[in-house]
């Protein structure tokens, strides 16, 4: 780990810091609670600040959900300097992910029809692990619009793999990665009537194109050990699922998923009429035997995956008040707590009493044949917090930390069983209020949603802003405050505004990711040029760009045949990107370093188009540029073909 804090120059460089930051944010002297008097602040910083502090000083990176940006925002720990945003869902010429290049367009082309689908809606990034802690290899995250799942290699920090969910119409929400990446799980949020419902509703679950209701369910996903994603099952079910979590530690076996619409209603009204909704606990072995013994049926989309009714799995329900939001598992995997957003409560749910009262069959009744496991019985605490619970995380002192959207604030709670011997408090009380600016919707203590919590930081990820920054418009960005939770009180050191808009986040040690600096050549001599096909009317060509010119500098072509070129970058220093835009065209991409990329467009009508690049990448920048001739039809003959200069 990077170690926190540079010693200052001298005193009189902390009395200016003092003065400057002081007056102006938060104070640089903190109350470290019971501290006799002031101390410094371990956040103050130097002035001037010496170059590199940021990169020596932050700990961790912050993978954020972009929401409806696609993909993802990257920033520093405690900085919260963003650093890089990594397009996924959507088109971003900014970082270099656009549709001509055939590699990005198959990832975001569903696969069944053909139909190119440029918005996404990222929600749930979820780190690749190992023995349930983090491992630093990837980072997966949902789709909620289409139902897609992204996989992000953190060595390139680039999307990797897009896998499409069949059977679907998309709204898909909930996503988690397995304990040991070797599965994932994807919750189908809006119910849907796919090809199959006649044989579900076959089982007593009524099902109407007009009026509703609909089934809704979950995806399994294979994770292979390079990282690749695959369709593995669907399970179906006469309720849709929220959010997920696969268990591990003391729930290993089980996945855990939430309905809020269990009224099964399609109006917003009819979803609130039930007092409780349900938690269900699945278990794996038993999704895995019915596939072993051929018991699924098919869809004509995707006739090797699996789909299993939920009446032929091992599930079981226990009640959770008023339409539950987050569903989220302590580090040992015991308990489950859930908050429901129309409720102050929040539930704990004790997974040993789970496991209990399904073998002692302590049941209070069942709806489609899934028994209700008694509700008192696997509650460790049923508790009256505040208003509008959003989230759950956790910390390395057995705490629990519950947003509040209402509230605006963030509650602690300290953990019962043998959490106690962390922290000494007496659990399922709140212990302490930590007030957010404004309305909280994910909150993220580092790495909070796995075995071993690093604790320290917690972020709180804010959907309004309010006054919070200068004013932008009426659309305000959203907050990210963040606080420090290693002493005995909560202290905010920061807050920065994004663009929207988070929902949940995942940070990993600075030390543990490796990124490159550049792609690897290949060893052959890239043969430059370009080719003519008559039979298909497209031109190939083969370029390279470097400081400060394109190769070939120009090349003819047919009016309306296809370009495809192949443009290498064949610099190997770190950042030095080069990039080509193609006047008149719709085409502008990225090419990091090393990078080679398929760049694919009409050549339209007739005329001369500059290609250039679009990154300041040297002094002769602005020199680094070529020219495609479009010839008309009529006007074109072979000798007019691009030729090998002498
Ligand atoms: S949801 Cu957005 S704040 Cu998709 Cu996890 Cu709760
Ligand atoms: Cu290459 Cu500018
Ligand atoms: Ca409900």
């Amino acid at each position: 780990m990077r170690v926190f804090g540079i010693p200052l120059p001298h005193l009189a460089a902390t009395l200016l810091a003092g003065v400057l930051v002081g007056s102006i944010v938060v104070g640089v002297t903190i109350d470290r609670g019971g501290a006799e008097g002031a101390v410094e602040s371990p956040y103050a910083r130097p002035y001037p600040i010496p170059h590199r502090y940021w990169a020596e000083t932050d700990e961790m990176y912050v993978f954020a959900s972009g929401g409806q940006q696609g993909g993802f925002y990257v920033y520093g720990l405690p900085s919260m300097k963003m650093v890089a945003e990594i397009p996924m869902f959507t088109v971003d010429q900014a970082w270099g992910w656009r549709t001509e290049d055939p590699k990005v367009r198959e990832m975001l082309t569903n696969p069944w029809t053909g139909e190119l689908a440029t918005v996404g809606d990222t929600h749930h990034a979820s780190m690749s692990k190992t023995d349930a802690v983090y491992d630093g290899r990837w980072v997966f995250i949902n789709d909620k619009i289409y139902g897609r799942v992204g996989r992000v290699d953190l060595d390139t920090f680039r999307t990797e793999q897009i896998l499409w969910i069949p059977n679907i119409t998309g709204g898909v929400h909930g996503f988690n990665v397995g304990p040991n990446t070797d599965v994932a799980m994807l919750n189908i949020e809006f119910e849907q009537l796919p090809e199959f419902a006649d044989q579900i509703s076959a089982r007593g679950v009524d099902i109407d194109l007009l009026e509703g209701p609909y089934l809704g369910g979950f995806a399994g996903i294979d994770i292979a050990d390079d990282g690749t994603m695959s369709n593995a099952f669907q399970v179906w079910s006469p309720w849709q699922q929220d959010m997920v979590r696969i268990g591990w530690g003391e729930s290993e076996g089980w996945v855990v998923n939430t309905v809020y619409n269990s009224e099964r209603a399609t109006g917003t009204v009819g979803m609130f009429e039930r007092e409780d909704d349900y938690v269900f606990f699945w278990r794996q072995q038993s999704i895995t035997d019915a596939i072993d013994s051929g018991n699924y049926i098919t869809s004509e989309q995707a006739p090797d995956v699996p789909v299993i009714p939920w009446d032929d799995v091992e599930v079981y329900a226990a009640k959770v008040p008023l339409n539950p939001h987050g569903i989220d598992v302590s580090p040992t995997g015991r308990y489950m707590f859930v908050g429901g957003k129309a409720t102050s409560i929040v539930t704990a749910i004790d997974f040993e009493k789970v496991l209990q009262a399904i073998e002692e069959e302590r049941f209070e009744g069942e709806e489609f044949g899934v028994p209700i496991l008694e509700t008192e019985f696997v509650r460790a605490a049923t508790m009256d917090l505040g208003l509008g619970p959003t989230h759950i995380d956790f910390d390395d002192k057995g705490m629990a930390y519950i947003g509040f959207f209402v509230d605006s604030d963030v509650k602690t709670v300290p953990l019962g069983g043998s959490y106690t011997d962390l922290h000494g408090k007496e659990p399922w009380k709140v212990s302490e209020v930590i007030p957010v600016h404004y309305s909280v919707g994910h909150l993220m203590v580092a790495g909070g949603d796995m075995a071993e919590p690093y604790g320290k930081y917690l972020i709180s990820m804010n959907k309004l802003a309010k006054d919070s920054f200068i004013p932008h418009g009426p659309l305000i960005a959203e907050n990210h405050e963040l606080f420090d939770i290693s002493g005995n009180k909560t202290l905010m050191i920061d807050q920065a505004p994004f663009p929207p808009e988070t929902h949940y986040s995942q940070a990993i040690p600075v030390d543990m990711i490796n990124p490159i600096d550049v792609y690897p050549l290949a060893d052959e001599e890239i043969e430059t040029g370009v080719t003519y096909d008559y039979d298909d009317k497209v031109v190939n060509v083969t370029m390279t760009a470097v400081r400060s010119w394109f190769t070939p500098a120009s090349f003819t072509v047919p009016e309306g045949w296809t370009v495809k070129m192949e443009v290498t970058n064949v610099e190997q220093v770190m950042d030095i990107t080069h990039g080509i835009a193609v006047t008149g065209h719709d085409v502008s991409l990225s090419l990091d370093p090393g990078q080679t990329r398929m760049v694919e467009f009409n050549a339209g009508a007739p005329g001369v188009y500059w290609y250039y690049c679009i990154w300041f990448c040297s002094e002769l920048h602005l020199e680094m540029r070529g020219r495609m001739i479009v010839i008309a039809e009529d006007e074109w003959s072979p000798d007019k073909e691009w030729q090998p200069p002498e």
